[in-house]
């Protein structure tokens, strides 16, 4: 039963010799859930636990192997650790290869390589000795820093595992290999991040408000940032100033944004996303009645628009009347405080990210 439970768990579809267990001795033996840290010759990639213990059983000096089910990682092990501290890591085994029969290894079985040689089965029957560590100094890697060494890798003072420093963006996975042919492959690269503000809020503190430059999703959009008012680090996305721009628009003017960012502006929805949801009420246009007014649709009653309800408390994007007004409600209207006769002359909506 127990081999039948390992058979699901760690054999490929077309691994024939895993899904037949029986046949192999070692699999009683393994240690689940532990690594060894020490002495990692090699990372293999891409691998079943048995095509992990066949690697092993061709390359010089290996003894044991580390296997990560998961990821199909298979470290390959020169020398047992003394003492035999394996470190509890879930979902990994650490299997000796003493355990098993070394005739998973074929016509290598009985071969033995130079030291730091692999034995390879030639496809016309014959076997070769090949390099299987990277003798050349390791690659440069560009604004990382290693993070994990291995194994003979430590002796060349050379590490395996990278993060990217400070305002570089990881691409690819963070594993610099020694690959088949026993040369380097760098699996990632460390993108400058252009150190771009991501909203106002990465202003520093003591910055002047006004216009800055941040970057979202790899785009650069000029924002205005309120650095004076409430702390700092306000990204403003309504203001109000003068009338020389018409806020009663579309839908889309909306999403995308209008005006000047030096006088009158409304910022683009993919900046502020804030159009969804305000209170629980969606966000209503001329041309979209989002509003829970039945009778109507309120951005034309009001000449606004706003996250109506049935209609509002609020209409700062109405008209731009300047003062006491007759009309009800339609001017840019702050009803708590001034009430629905008033259009404000100024306004400024800011947000921002803690
Ligand atoms: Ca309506």
């Amino acid at each position: 039963m127990l081999n039948k439970c390992l058979s699901v768990e760690f054999c490929d579809q077309n691994d024939i010799e895993c899904k037949h267990p029986d046949n192999i001795y070692g699999i009683r033996y393994l240690h689940h859930d532990r690594i060894q840290q020490t002495n990692i010759l090699r990372r293999l990639q891409q691998l079943s636990l048995i095509e992990c213990v066949t690697k092993c059983f061709m390359i010089s000096g290996c003894v044991a192997v580390n296997y990560d089910k998961d990821r199909k990682i298979c470290d390959v092990l020169d020398e047992l650790d003394v003492g035999e501290n394996l470190r509890v890591e879930a979902g990994s085994i650490f299997a000796k290869n003493s355990i098993w029969s070394k005739t998973l290894a074929g016509s290598c079985a009985d071969y033995t390589c130079f030291a730091g040689d692999k034995c390879v089965e030639l496809e016309t029957g014959g076997i070769r000795s090949a390099y299987v560590y990277c003798k050349d100094p390791v690659q440069e890697a560009y604004n990382a820093t290693c993070i994990e060494t291995f194994g003979l890798y430590k002796n060349l003072k050379a590490g395996n595992q990278f993060k990217c420093k400070a305002g570089f963006l990881m691409i690819g996975r963070p594993f610099l290999i020694c690959n088949e042919n026993g040369e380097w492959n760098k699996m990632f690269y460390c993108r400058d991040m252009d150190i771009l503000p991501r909203d106002c809020s990465d202003i520093p503190y003591g910055s002047g408000s006004g216009i800055y430059t941040i970057s979202l999703e790899d785009q650069h959009f000029d924002v205005y940032c309120d650095m004076d008012t409430a702390g700092f680090g306000w990204t403003v996305f309504q203001t109000r100033i003068d009338g020389t721009i018409n806020f009663y628009r579309g839908w889309s003017d909306y999403e995308v944004g209008f005006g000047n960012l030096k006088s009158e502006f409304w910022l683009g929805d993919s900046l502020m996303s804030s159009h969804q949801n305000h209170n629980g009420m969606m966000f209503s246009t001329t041309d979209k009645d989002n509003d829970r007014d039945t009778s109507g649709n309120c951005a034309n009653k009001f000449k606004g628009a706003w996250w109506y309800n049935v209609c509002h408390k609020a209409n700062l994007n109405g008209a731009y009347l300047g003062g006491r007004i007759s009309s009800f409600a339609n001017g840019i209207i702050w009803y708590t405080w001034k009430g629905y006769y008033y259009s404000l002359k100024s306004t400024k909506m800011m947000i921002k990210r803690y």
